[in-house]
């Protein structure tokens, strides 16, 4: 049968490409960057990054807040669960309704989108404070996260005035 290699060769080209669509569907369930793409119906992982983080100088000794923004260019959604740091034995986070404050178990990173913690806004409490920190001084947080791995970066004390520009 002369034909027998030529049918053999068409299997394997139709195998190639069934391969490569499935790699194409599924490409950003672990490649972990580079996918902007917007998949209807496909629930990716989150891909957080943090900026602009810093901890208001207190006006008093026992308590600091904290500001920063998570950015999830991922396609699924992640919450921000707890905050640890060796200036405060305990962080809370809390949510600003009208002038009223109010400590929440978790805040939302959205798919494909921020999380804002801003004077007057969202902000993270610290408490217990090991010692009045200092502007200039950089302040180690690790932030814990529902899905995502842990976040560790350095954070700088501001004056109390400081209001970052956008
Ligand atoms: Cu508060």
């Amino acid at each position: 049968m002369a034909t027998g290699p030529g049918i053999r060769k068409a299997a394997a080209a139709v195998l190639t490409v069934g391969l490569s669509a499935a790699l194409a569907a599924c490409g950003s369930e672990d490649s972990g960057g580079g996918d902007s793409g917007d998949h209807a119906g496909h629930k990716g992982a989150p891909k957080l990054s943090v900026s602009g983080a810093y901890v208001s100088q207190p006006p008093m000794d026992d308590m600091a807040a904290g500001y920063l923004a998570v950015r999830n260019a991922g396609g699924g959604a992640d919450e921000l669960t707890s905050v640890t740091t060796p200036l405060a034995s305990e962080v809370t986070l809390h949510t600003t309704k009208g002038n009223r404050m109010k400590q929440v178990s978790s805040l939302d990173v959205p798919a494909d989108g921020r999380l804002e913690l801003t004077s007057g806004g969202d902000h993270l409490m610290l408490t217990n404070l090991s010692h009045r920190p200092k502007v200039g001084e950089r302040v180690s947080f690790t932030l814990h996260f529902a899905t995502s791995d842990p976040i560790e970066i350095k954070v700088p004390v501001e004056p109390t005035t400081y209001r970052p520009k956008d």
